[in-house]
C-alpha cells in the first residue's frame, strides 16, 4: 500500500494533555537519544523524513481552557490533534510509512485521523487499527470517569463520540473515521464498566489477556490478522502499558499482569510480517515516573525501541 515503504515519516510529539501526569512530554526525546531513529536508518535502512525536532506545539495549547461534557483540556488536545492529523497525513498521502512518537495516547485521534484519511483518498479504501494497550480507550466523554481525554481516543475515532465544536473535535470529519469492525484490540485487562458496554454492544473484536493466556500470543494474532483480512491498510496503535510493569514500569497507568516484551515484539513482527502495515505509533512511555536510582525509565524506553524496530523489520534474517 505503500508507494515508498522503504522511507519513514517521522513525527515526534510531545504532549500530555490528554491526561494529568507530567513527564509523558519527555518520551520522543529520550526514545531519540537511545538511539532509535540511528538504529532506523543505518541498520534497518529507511530513509528518514521529517525534522526529527520534538514537536511540544505550546502555542497550541489556549490559556483558557475550561472542561468541555467532562473532558480536561479539550481545546488544548483538539488543537494538537488536529496538528497532527495534518503531519501524519502529508507523510502518508506521500505514500511512506508513518512512525509517530509520543505523548499520550490521545495523540492517536491525529495520528488515526491522518492515516485513514491519506487511506481513503490515495487508495479508496478503509483502513484497519490494531489497538495494543491494557486498556480500552473508548469511552465517550459520557462514559469517561476521569475526564482524560487519553482514554477516548477509539470513541472519537470510530463516531461513538461526537462533538459539533470545530475547537473540540468537530474537525474530525467522516474520512477521518475508522469503522469499529475494522479495529482490533490487544492485551487489554483494565476495562471499565461503560466501555465494556460499548465493545460488547458494538461486537468489537478484542482479544484480552485471559485470550493470550488461553490460546497463546501466536494464534492470537493469527485470529487478529484473519479479522481484519489481508489485503488491508493497517496502522498499530501501540501504548507501551500494553507490557507487564516488569517490561514498561515508566508509564502513566500501568496494570499489573501484561505482556512480555517478547510478547510485543511479536505482535509487531506478525503485523510486518502481513507487508500492510501503513503507520505505527509509541505512546505513554513516561522517562520521568521512575522510582529514584531505578532502572525503570531506562528498561521502558528500551522495550519502545524494541517494538519500534520489531514492527519495522528488525528481526527479519
Ligand atoms: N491510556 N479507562 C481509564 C480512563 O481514564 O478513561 C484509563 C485510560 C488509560 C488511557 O492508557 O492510554
Ligand atoms: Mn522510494
Ligand atoms: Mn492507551
Ligand atoms: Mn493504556
Amino acid at each position: 500500500f505503500l508507494s515508498h515503504p522503504e522511507e519513514l515519516g517521522v513525527v515526534a510529539v510531545g504532549f500530555s494533555g490528554g491526561q494529568c501526569k507530567p513527564g509523558v512530554d519527555a518520551a520522543p526525546s529520550a526514545l531519540i537519544a537511545s538511539g532509535l531513529l540511528t538504529q532506523l536508518r543505518d541498520e534497518l535502512g529507511y530513509t528518514l523524513h521529517g525534522d526529527e525536532t520534538v514537536h511540544l506545539y505550546r502555542d497550541l495549547v489556549p490559556a483558557h481552557d475550561p472542561p468541555h461534557r467532562g473532558m480536561k483540556n479539550p481545546r488544548a488536545v483538539s488543537a494538537v490533534t488536529r496538528r497532527i492529523a495534518d503531519q501524519v497525513h502529508a507523510h502518508a498521502a506521500a505514500g511512506r510509512l508513518v512512525l509517530t512518537l509520543g505523548g499520550d495516547h490521545s495523540i492517536a485521534i491525529g495520528t488515526v485521523a491522518g492515516t485513514t484519511r491519506a487511506v481513503r483518498e490515495r487508495l479508496g479504501r478503509e483502513m484497519a487499527l490494531i489497538w495494543v494497550d491494557a486498556h480500552a480507550d473508548i469511552n465517550t466523554p459520557e462514559t469517561s470517569g476521569s475526564g482524560n481525554v487519553h482514554g477516548m481516543p477509539v470513541a472519537f475515532l470510530t463516531g461513538l463520540a461526537k462533538e459539533e465544536r470545530e475547537d473540540v473535535f468537530g474537525w474530525l470529519g467522516k474520512e477521518s473515521l475508522v469503522s469499529l469492525r475494522k479495529v482490533v484490540y490487544i492485551g487489554l485487562r483494565d476495562v471499565d464498566a461503560g466501555e465494556k458496554r460499548i465493545l460488547r454492544e458494538n461486537g468489537v473484536k478484542a482479544f484480552s489477556m485471559f485470550d493470550i493466556d488461553r490460546h497463546g500470543i501466536g494464534r492470537v494474532m493469527e485470529m487478529a490478522l484473519a479479522h481484519i483480512g489481508s489485503d488491508t491498510p493497517i496502522h498499530l496503535s501501540f501504548d507501551v502499558d500494553a507490557l507487564d510493569p516488569m517490561w514498561a514500569p515508566s508509564t502513566g497507568t500501568p496494570v499489573r499482569g501484561g505482556l512480555t516484551l517478547r510478547e510485543g515484539d511479536y505482535i509487531c513482527e506478525c503485523v510486518h510480517e502481513t507487508g500492510s502495515l501503513v503507520a505505527i505509533d509509541l505512546v505513554e512511555v513516561n522517562p520521568t515516573l521512575a522510582p529514584a536510582n531505578d532502572t525503570g525509565a531506562h528498561e521502558t524506553v528500551r522495550a519502545g525501541c524494541s517494538l519500534v524496530r520489531c514492527a519495522l523489520g528488525e528481526s527479519l534474517l
